[in-house]
């Protein structure tokens, strides 16, 4: 559950990242900067053509266009969502899941030949199973994603390589939301998460003042491991910020169970202080 709750101010830093590669090609020869850090840049993911072709898609599920999909989530708040026209509609959505087998434009970015082959590459030549898409709306007011492990979310080994892509659709910068990144802290391995403002790691434990913005033109993409910690403040701006997450992990993963998630990440399982 997210909340309309505020965070405190110094939970989330507006220095930016410093490095940038210009596209997919250029992160082959960066693998040991992700290994390093947990996370790539990337400036110009897909052309703007495909990124404007995808917003109207995600608009166009937002609007009700494909019936059958019941993917959309509301941010908290604006009474009753049928009544809503479609700007206002836009702009209270939280988030779309499971959209890839609704549209083929988002089908073919989640697929693209040149990500996979650069997800591949972070999974030690492994093959790339999509097994989560969701696009991610951040509209003005819109909540904090608290900071997290996506390992925290997942039934898989501890040691599965999963790779999680956020492609911005919209521009994403420090005062709408762009996404926090603690460098390096993938090396620390799975932290304990609790059931507070969302299912986040403890404030407390967040290293502040280490983290780095990482503000994106539409068509950029943020790649990182599944034990970054990552997370994004509330949207402070009037602008939109929309962006598509897929992840990733090897074909040949066997899933574990949620008591086996648990028994790792859960803190107020094992009744840790937070
Ligand atoms: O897009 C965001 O603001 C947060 C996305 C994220 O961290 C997640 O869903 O794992």
């Amino acid at each position: 559950m997210s909340g309309v709750l505020d965070h405190d101010v110094d939970l989330y830093s507006d220095q930016a990242a410093p490095h940038r590669l210009n596209d997919l090609s250029c992160a082959h020869d960066r693998k040991s900067m992700f290994d390093r850090d947990g996370f790539l840049v990337i400036g110009k993911a897909i052309s703007i053509e495909r990124t404007q072709a995808a917003i109207q898609a995600v608009d166009d599920l937002i609007d009700g266009m494909v019936p059958d999909f019941r993917g959309v989530q509301f941010e908290p708040g604006h009474g009753d969502k049928s009544e809503l026209k479609s700007d206002a509609r836009r702009r209270a959505v939280r988030k779309l899941m499971r959209f890839v087998d609704f549209d083929p434009r988002l089908h073919e970015l989640a697929y693209d030949t040149d990500l996979l082959a650069v997800v591949s590459l972070l999974m030690d030549g492994q093959q790339p199973h999509l097994f989560q898409d969701m696009a991610l709306l951040k509209p003005p007011g819109g909540s904090e994603k608290p900071w997290h492990q996506d390992m925290a979310y997942f039934n898989v080994p501890i040691d599965t390589p999963v790779i999680g892509v956020w492609i911005a659709l919209e521009d994403a910068n420090v005062d709408n939301g762009a996404l926090r990144m603690q460098p390096g802290s993938h090396l620390l391995g799975p932290m304990e998460h609790f059931k507070r403002r969302d299912w986040q790691i403890c404030d407390t434990q967040i290293d502040r003042g280490r983290d780095l913005a990482v503000p994106l033109p539409a068509g950029g993409a943020l790649i990182w491991h599944g034990l970054t910690q990552h997370g994004s403040p509330i949207n402070r701006s009037d602008q939109r910020r929309c962006a598509l997450q897929f992840h990733y992990r090897p074909a040949s993963t066997q899933e574990t169970t949620s008591e086996e998630r648990m028994a790792i990440y859960g803190g107020d399982v094992r009744g840790a202080e937070c």
